[in-house]
This record gives C-alpha cells, sequence and structure tokens, in this order.
C-alpha cells in the first residue's frame, strides 16, 4: 500500500500513537510484554462476553487505546506541547492539580490533551497526560533552586522550530502531505526519546532530594515519554497474569474497587519503575553510569462516564473508604489490600447502583440517545471516561517514587487553577463535564430529528430500551 498523499489530523494522532509505542517498546521491553498481556485479555474477555465487551468502545478502538504520560517545565514548554498535539486534532481537557492530591511530593498541574469530538475519538482516541513543574511553589522549591530551575529550564530547546513549524502549519492546513507528515511524526517521536546525554549529576540529585518528578523534569535538558497505558477489558485479570509471568506490580489497582454493579470511571495499576541504565557527570567531569527507576508501564481499564452528581458521590465515596481504612488499619497492623477492596466494595454498594439504567435514572452516569434498529425508538448507551483521575494519577506517580522527597507543609502553596493553565497554553482548556453534556445534548437532537419529535420528550417516551442493565 502507497503511503497516503495527505494526512489528516486523526492519522496523525494514529500514526503517533503507533510510532511512540514502537519506541518506548524498544526502551522498555516489559511493555511490549504488558502488550502481549492485555491483548490475550481482551480476546478472552471478548470470547467470553461476545457484543456486550464492546458496549463501552469496539475491540478495534479498545486494542489500538493507548494513553501516554508526559513531563514539562515552563509555561513556554507546555504551550509549544500545545501546539504539536494540537497538529494531531488533541485539544486540553481538564485541569488537574497534584501537589495536594498526594502525600508524597509532586510539584505539577496537569491537563490530558485529547480529542474531544465523539467520530474523533471513534477513529483514535490517544490521549497525554501532560505534566509541568510548579517551580515558584515554596513548599517545594526556596527561592533560591526556583531561580536555578528556571535558568535551567530557560536555556533548554525540547522542541525545535522545524517541529513546531510543521506542527502549526498542519493545525492551519488541517493535515500534512506525506512527506511532511512523515518528518512531523519523525521529529514529534525524538522529541519524547530517552536522552542518553550525560546527566549532570549533583544538580539532579538536589532535586531528587525535594522531589523525584521534580529532577525527572528539571534534572535533565530533554523530555521523554514516562509511560504508554493500553486499555484493558478486564484489569484484575490482567493484573493477575502479570503477577503469574513474574512481573512485580505496585499493591493495588487505583480508582474504583471490582464489584457486580457497572464499571463507572477509570481503574488503573503499573508494573513497577524499572531501572534503566543513565550515564552521569560527576562533579569533577568524570562520566559514570549508574541507573535510574523513573518509567513504569502502566494499563487501565474504563468504564462510563460520570456527571457532576456522579462524581461528587465518587469522590465522597473515597473519602469514606480512605477513612474506614485508616481506622481498620489503626486497629490491626496486619490489615491486607484485599481487607481495603473488600470495604471499598460495602461503599461502592450503598453510594452506586447495580444496573446502568438506574445509572441514567438518577443521573449519576452519561449515556447517549440512538435511534434503534426499528427506527421507532432511542436506546441508551453509555459514555465511555475519556479523561483521568487526579487520586489514582497522585497514586501512581506515588507508588513508583523511590522516596517521598521532602515537601514543607508549613509554606503557603502557589495558586494555579484551570484559568491560569489557559494562559499558559495560550489556548482555551475544555472542561471534561461540558464535553459530556454536549455529546448527550447532540445525541438528543439527531435522535429526535430523524424520528421527528421534540427532543425533550424523547429520553421519557420514546425510549425502547430492552432488557434493564
Ligand atoms: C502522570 C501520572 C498520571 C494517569 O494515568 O493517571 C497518569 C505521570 O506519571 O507523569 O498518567
Ligand atoms: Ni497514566
Amino acid at each position: 500500500m502507497s503511503a497516503p498523499t495527505f494526512l489528516e489530523p486523526w492519522q496523525l494522532r494514529a500514526a503517533f500513537a503507533r510510532s511512540l509505542s514502537d519506541m518506548y517498546g524498544k526502551e522498555v521491553p516489559a511493555y511490549t510484554t504488558l502488550l502481549d498481556v492485555s491483548h490475550e485479555v481482551n480476546a478472552d474477555f471478548v470470547a467470553q462476553h461476545g457484543a456486550d465487551a464492546e458496549r463501552l468502545g469496539s475491540i478495534s478502538r479498545v486494542t489500538a487505546e493507548r494513553h501516554g504520560a508526559i513531563r514539562v517545565g515552563t509555561p513556554t514548554e507546555m504551550a509549544q506541547v500545545a501546539r504539536v498535539f494540537g497538529a494531531m486534532g488533541m485539544q486540553p481537557v481538564g485541569f488537574y492539580d497534584l501537589r495536594d492530591a498526594s502525600s508524597s511530593s509532586v510539584p505539577v498541574i496537569s491537563t490530558a490533551f485529547r480529542p474531544v469530538e465523539r467520530a474523533e475519538l471513534a477513529r483514535n482516541p490517544f490521549r497525554v497526560f501532560t505534566s509541568m513543574l510548579v517551580p515558584a511553589d515554596r513548599r517545594f522549591f526556596t527561592a533560591d533552586l526556583e531561580q536555578r530551575l528556571e535558568n535551567f529550564l530557560g536555556a533548554r530547546t525540547l522542541f525545535g522550530p522545524e517541529l513546531l513549524a510543521l506542527a502549526d502549519r498542519a493545525e492551519a492546513d488541517g493535515g500534512l502531505p506525506g512527506d511532511q507528515a512523515t518528518e512531523f511524526l519523525r521529529l514529534a517521536t525524538e522529541a519524547f526519546e530517552l536522552s542518553r546525554e550525560p546527566v549532570d549529576q549533583a544538580w539532579y540529585r538536589e532535586l531528587e532530594a525535594v522531589s523525584a518528578v521534580a529532577a525527572d523534569i528539571g534534572g535533565i535538558a530533554s523530555t521523554h515519554i514516562n509511560h504508554l497505558t493500553p486499555r484493558v477489558l478486564d484489569i484484575d485479570d490482567l493484573y493477575a497474569r502479570m503477577e503469574a509471568r513474574g512481573i512485580t506490580m505496585i499493591d493495588a489497582i487505583q480508582g474504583p474497587p471490582r464489584w457486580e454493579g457497572p464499571d463507572v470511571l477509570l481503574r488503573q495499576t503499573s508494573f513497577r519503575a524499572l531501572a534503566e541504565p543513565r550515564t552521569f557527570r560527576t562533579a569533577d567531569g568524570e562520566i559514570v553510569s549508574d541507573s535510574l527507576r523513573v518509567r513504569f508501564g502502566e494499563v487501565e481499564a474504563r468504564g462510563i462516564a460520570l456527571t457532576r452528581a456522579g462524581r461528587a458521590a465518587y469522590d465522597a465515596a473515597v473519602v469514606e473508604i480512605d477513612e474506614a481504612a485508616a481506622a481498620a488499619r489503626a486497629g490491626d497492623a496486619g490489615f491486607t489490600e484485599a481487607q481495603r477492596q473488600q470495604l471499598a466494595r460495602a461503599v461502592w454498594q450503598k453510594t452506586f447502583p447495580t444496573t446502568e439504567a438506574a445509572l441514567a435514572d438518577q443521573e449519576l452516569g452519561w449515556f447517549t440517545y440512538e435511534v434503534d434498529p426499528s427506527g421507532t425508538g432511542v436506546v441508551r448507551e453509555p459514555i465511555v471516561y475519556e479523561d483521568f483521575l487526579p487520586r489514582s494519577a497522585a497514586g501512581i506517580f506515588q507508588s513508583n517514587l523511590t522516596s517521598d522527597g521532602a515537601k514543607d507543609a508549613s509554606q503557603e502553596g502557589t495558586d494555579r487553577d484551570a484559568d491560569w493553565m489557559a494562559g499558559a497554553l495560550g489556548r482555551e482548556l475544555n472542561d471534561p463535564f461540558d464535553l459530556y453534556a454536549d455529546q448527550v445534548a447532540r445525541s438528543l437532537t439527531a435522535a429526535a430529528e430523524t424520528l421527528g419529535v421534540d427532543p425533550a420528550t424523547l429520553t421519557t417516551t420514546h425510549r425502547t430500551t430492552g432488557a434493564p442493565r
């Protein structure tokens, strides 16, 4: 097959996701094992569950689906990342503040770049969780360290002018001609490759004492993909199979517990960060080899997106589980992760209904309405959660850090919010809830038009949902 002569944003996005995946597989061989096991889990799940397995995305979407995680240092770098992803039809969605979400020292704020239109998500949902350092936050950095960090970050170039020019062209023209697309993809992939340049040892260690994440971002002159996460249809099965292969996983699956009702939001786990060889330049200019443990292999299962009310219920449930687990641990030092899961299930059972129908009727989850095959009514379809969870993100960061670093809680934190992030990006920052609500509204309008009825009556009068789920 000859290469297409013009690549649209979604084709650039899909090609970039593949290209990063190939590169990361070479850099981190355990990732390839994770992909193999993910494919096995998904194939078995589809074989067992038939069409139901594809309720939250076709198997072809799920097989290709990845999210990446990257970390940058400055608003300038953040705005450049936005241009590179903008070329691929990926927009910034959501604001995450991880500085308070973790007991360890994680001095970053984040957003996620992803497609926002339903058709684009169906073509390829590639998303990248993107974090930036907050050197001005005194809980982590002194004024002196902030200044030296700013100097270091200000002097480096993560994304070259050629890459950015191609990105801008792609965004303006709605894609790139074949040869330019090839060059764009090569440069974009290379920008996230692990550098072999020696790392300034004293500088890296100084930052590491504050936060391993700060050292990973501000201790080296380039950036790299931190992890690339495949999606599985049964994450408990995946976890067990990875352990059976002798790969050490972190202790827990983050997010909602396994239970008998519908899966909501996001469940994630990872294999532990592996020691990767790196070279360092010592204070006397000697080049020594050592290793760093910062990159790991994450995997996730996605569920139904929750409305604001559903999300509030989720957040309250998480607090309740934490408090109950802390109390149980205080009374019994041998309290296990399995017991915590049991406790979480009990909280879930009183928080969430066990059917999709009830989740929709109580307006806890988002659903679209599609004209049914008979053409006389509508069926309800769940919307898959396309975003991230700050709590799980912090948990993943934390579980893979070799030390907690240092955080001075007596200092005032620096204010950072969604508006600040939008300013840094130089673009509109999408609110995830608005995007889901918009998907629902559009589905209602389209279905009402097809049926020739008033959209307001659709969800009640014309529903032909079969057996309740
Ligand atoms: C990002 C951690 C967050 C997720 O899936 O929640 C994340 C990072 O490690 O840079 O990727
Ligand atoms: Ni991740």
